[in-house]
């Protein structure tokens, strides 16, 4: 028993390696609604795109693909006027809105953490959401 439990964490360890985080970017133009959406795979550990460009003012719409099937992932953002923390369906997309109000760089991320590993964000599971002018 305790063999298989020490294998089983020996492997998770070797698994959650940080792997290097490489942009990759998006810039957001609104559709004919004029919604900026942005489709995001969030996987084991990374969003991809990691990093969009939006404009201040224009609703945004975040539609997030969780690739993962037994890996919980979720997504944290915090910024003026806006605050989201939602949980990703393996099933199901799910779409996150708000309308930046101020322009900046922040910073979006995934906050789950398993035992005494390194936090999902640590791992790369991490972006920037620019707003422009
Ligand atoms: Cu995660």
């Amino acid at each position: 028993m305790i063999v298989k439990v020490l294998a089983l964490l020996l492997a998770l360890s070797l698994s959650v390696i940080p792997g290097e985080w490489k942009e990759k970017r998006y810039v957001a133009r609104p559709d004919e609604d004029g919604v900026q959406r942005v489709r995001i795979k969030a996987g084991s550990y990374y969003y991809d795109p990691n990093y969009i460009v939006v404009k201040m003012g224009v609703p945004v719409e975040l539609i997030l693909i969780r690739e993962s099937a037994v890996i919980p992932h979720n997504i944290v953002l915090e910024m003026p006027g806006v605050s989201v923390r939602e949980e990703l369906d393996p099933e199901e997309e799910v779409r996150v809105r708000f309308t930046p109000k101020e322009v900046g760089k922040f910073e979006f991320y995934c906050d789950k953490k398993f035992l005494f590993f390194p936090s999902h964000r640590e791992k790369g599971m991490w972006g920037i959401l620019e707003v422009t002018p």
